[in-house]
């Protein structure tokens, strides 16, 4: 499918999205949400998809949510509209790994778009922050929630309360991301990352992207439960027969997804 405000190519059994409103810094206006929502939609029903790496250009992943659209909107609009929960809820269904790779700015809905992905490559110019206070508003997507989980209270409090910027090594050093490589290798460390994921089992990396997504949502015991019962039922597939067959017989494991 063709999109205004994407591009999308597949290849090697990953589908790279990459935002395209380079005159807006990639700001997320609600044409580029419902896009990505359903470029992410079709990547997870696409059977040759087996990774997804999104990112956006080098000087910004995406400066936030599309401030020029907002500005006028009334509570009605936004509230009685239910704005954006649609498209993040789409994303949100999609059980296929998802990579941010970040370089430049991350602010706002960017920085809530890169952590709703599963982990976050940034290159050493990425720069991230919850700029919102700014504007006379809080954050809306998981800048006051899934921060807080990721770097803790203090420092989710210090970003959504001053508006100030993260950098990369910080951003590293606080759990937000998972490396940060130069921005020359930023794409091609994303996707040898999702090269690595996509020759697995995809029963083996859904199972553990929702089990860590339990982590996040439920007690020490529930997820260790939830845990518990997953590895149990990966017995029942042929990739955990082939998988360990490999490793005795010392050749590469010839996955299949069943
Ligand atoms: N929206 C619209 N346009 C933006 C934009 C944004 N967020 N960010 C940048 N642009 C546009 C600029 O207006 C400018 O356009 P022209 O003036 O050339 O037409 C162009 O991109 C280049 O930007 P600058 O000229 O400002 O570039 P600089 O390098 O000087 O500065 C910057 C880069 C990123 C520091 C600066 O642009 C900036 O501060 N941008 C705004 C960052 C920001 O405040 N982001 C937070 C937005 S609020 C919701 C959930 C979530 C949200 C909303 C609702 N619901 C659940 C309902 C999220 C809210 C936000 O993200």
């Amino acid at each position: 499918m063709a999109y205004d405000t994407l591009i999308v190519e597949v290849s090697d059994h990953v589908a790279l999205i990459k935002l395209n409103r380079p005159d807006a810094l990639n700001a997320l206006n609600s044409t580029l949400l419902s896009e990505l929502a359903a470029a992410l939609t079709e990547a997870q029903g696409n059977e040759k998809v087996r990774c997804i790496v999104l990112t956006g250009s080098e000087k910004a992943f995406a400066a936030g949510a599309d401030v020029k659209e907002m500005s006028s909107k009334s509570f009605v609009d936004v509230f009685g509209g239910d704005l954006f929960t649609p498209e993040t809820e789409a994303i949100g269904r999609v059980r296929k790994p998802i990579i941010a790779a970040v370089s430049g700015y991350a602010l706002g809905g960017g920085c809530e778009l890169a952590m709703m992905c599963d982990f976050i490559i940034a290159s050493d110019t990425a720069r991230f922050g919850q700029p919102e206070v700014n504007l006379g508003i809080v954050a809306g997507l998981g800048g006051t929630q899934r921060l807080t989980r990721l770097v803790g209270k203090s420092k989710a409090m210090d970003m959504n309360l001053t508006g100030r910027f993260m950098d990369a090594e910080e951003a590293e050093r606080s759990g937000l991301v998972s490396r940060v490589v130069p921005a020359k290798k930023l794409m091609d460390t994303a996707m040898e990352a999702a090269q690595a994921i996509a020759v697995k089992s995809q029963l083996t990396t859904m199972a553990i992207k929702e089990s860590v997504n339990r982590a996040e949502e439920t007690t020490l015991r529930e997820g260790l439960l939830f845990e518990r019962r997953l590895f149990h039922a990966m017995f029942a597939t042929g990739d955990q027969k082939e998988g360990m067959g490999a490793f005795l017989e010392k050749r590469e494991a010839q996955f299949r997804d069943r």
